[in-house]
């Protein structure tokens, strides 16, 4: 049976709007992977210690097949690839995608924690949670 994962897509530096377009088509093109429903694409102010630029948020659905490590795994991937480079945590990126949900799943390790561990801190998060099961369920 497909999974149904709740992707967060954020942005603060470099061509903020293609680059949130373009990890959308990469995702659609993960194999066994659909995205049901995405939320608008939303200016945030940043959030967290670091002073930086605003964010362009966005929030996806999507059905996938990929278990949550693996869908993790290719999320990096897409970052790596929109030339995001860790250097400081919570410090401005091109592309950030973060897994808020993975249907009723928890996880809790160094690697992977689901819910998000920020889902209650982030306003924008849970509005477009909302919009999207609107759609989704
Ligand atoms: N990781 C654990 N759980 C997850 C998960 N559910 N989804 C691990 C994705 N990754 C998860 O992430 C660090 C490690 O978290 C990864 O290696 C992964 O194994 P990272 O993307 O390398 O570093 P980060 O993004 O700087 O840290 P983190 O904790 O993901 O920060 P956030 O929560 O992404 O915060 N303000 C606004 N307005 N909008 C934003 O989107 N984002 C941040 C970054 C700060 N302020 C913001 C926003
Ligand atoms: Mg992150």
């Amino acid at each position: 049976m497909k999974d149904v994962a709740f992707v967060a897509l954020g942005s603060n530096l470099g061509a903020r709007e293609v680059l949130l377009a373009d990890a959308l088509k990469s995702i659609a093109q993960l194999p066994d992977t659909r995205i049901l429903a995405a939320t608008e694409v939303e200016e945030t102010a940043p959030l967290g210690p670091v002073l930086q630029g605003s964010f362009l948020n966005q929030m996806i659905a999507i059905e996938t097949e990929l278990a949550p490590r693996h869908l993790l795994k290719e999320l990096q991937r897409i970052e790596r690839e929109a030339g995001r480079l860790r250097r400081e945590r919570w410090g401005p990126r091109t592309l950030d995608l973060d897994i808020v949900l993975y249907n009723t799943q928890t996880a809790n390790d160094a690697g992977l924690s689901v819910p998000h561990p920020e889902i209650g801190n982030r306003p924008f998060w849970q509005r477009q949670i909302t919009s999207l099961r609107e759609c989704v369920i």
